[in-house]
């Protein structure tokens, strides 16, 4: 077994969407096994905002301005970074959003704006980094999907198909560039406490216990579960694992849910 074949020294990681909520811990984390960090937010002061936070932490972080659905922006910025700061090594597909409404409710505009963040872009961004990853002969594409890679729910059906389909283009990129020593894997977060799922945990929504009696851990994950697996995917520990879905969801998928007391 080579000598910490979890490091990530010498590494370029880019992170997106990664100001706050899952992206910081990730990038966190790779900061800490050794990697450079690059990572990107729609504006500018919430790339301000994402530098002075990783400066708080003892992380020197790279920050660029770019909306990730923006094929031209996306080019313009990966140019950037392997300018100065050097080819990216790790990708994750991090950034997101999601919309909770009524499927008959919600408009095609709302439908393809989320497909456009959770399934386009990640196509965009992989695209952008491939060609160099080919040239330097090896490369990480981590995609973060979801329950809804697996499950439906009322009031997500965007989200779902395009998390549904991330995992696709995960199986797919794995296919296509293996053999040039790219691993892709997706990690499948569970319940995890960030800004997006805050409506779901005010006190008083019923769908907070919903999650904790579906969960075998009887908690909501935390942004900090999962950042040893984010070292695994991204790491030389995980070079012949291609294609997979890292589930770390405390149990959720393999759980029908605690029996209601009588
Ligand atoms: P979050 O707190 O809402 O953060 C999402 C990040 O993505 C924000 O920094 C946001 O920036 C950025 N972003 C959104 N649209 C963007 C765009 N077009 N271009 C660039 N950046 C953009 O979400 P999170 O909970 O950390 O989730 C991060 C990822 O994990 C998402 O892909 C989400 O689907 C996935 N996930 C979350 C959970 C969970 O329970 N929280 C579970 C499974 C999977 P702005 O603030 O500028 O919008
Ligand atoms: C929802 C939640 C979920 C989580 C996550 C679960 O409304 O059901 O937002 O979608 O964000 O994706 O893994």
């Amino acid at each position: 077994m080579e000598q910490n074949q979890f490091s990530l020294e010498g590494k370029v990681a880019l992170v997106t969407g990664a100001s706050y909520g899952i992206g910081f811990a990730l990038a966190s984390a790779y900061a800490k096994a050794g990697a450079t960090i690059v990572f990107n937010d729609i504006k500018q002061e919430l790339v301000d905002k994402g530098i002075a936070s990783y400066n708080e932490i003892g992380i020197k972080a790279h920050g660029y301005v770019c909306d990730v659905t923006n094929e031209d922006m996306v080019n313009e910025m990966i140019a950037k970074i392997e300018e100065e700061v050097g080819v990216i090594d790790i990708l994750v597909n991090n950034a997101g959003i999601i919309k909770r409404i009524p499927m008959c409710e919600m408009s095609a505009a709302d439908f393809r704006q989320v497909i456009d963040v959770d399934l386009n872009a990640p196509f965009i961004l992989s695209k952008a980094v491939i060609p160099s990853m080919i040239k330097k002969g090896h490369g990480k594409i981590i995609n973060i999907c979801s329950m809804m890679s697996e499950l439906g729910r009322e009031t997500v059906s965007a989200y779902a198909a395009a998390k549904g389909g991330l995992k696709m283009l995960t199986k797919n990129i794995c296919s296509e560039y293996g053999e040039f020593n790219i691993q892709c894997n997706g990690l499948g977060p569970g319940y995890i406490a960030t800004p997006q799922t805050e409506p779901l945990r005010v006190q008083g929504n019923p769908f907070n216990d919903f999650i904790i009696a579906k969960t075998p851990a009887g908690r909501w994950g935390t942004p900090e579960d999962l950042m040893g697996p984010a070292v695994f995917l991204a790491s030389d520990a995980s070079n012949f694992v291609n294609g997979q879905v890292l589930y770390v969801d405390g149990g959720i998928l393999a759980y029908i849910g605690k029996q209601p007391v009588s």
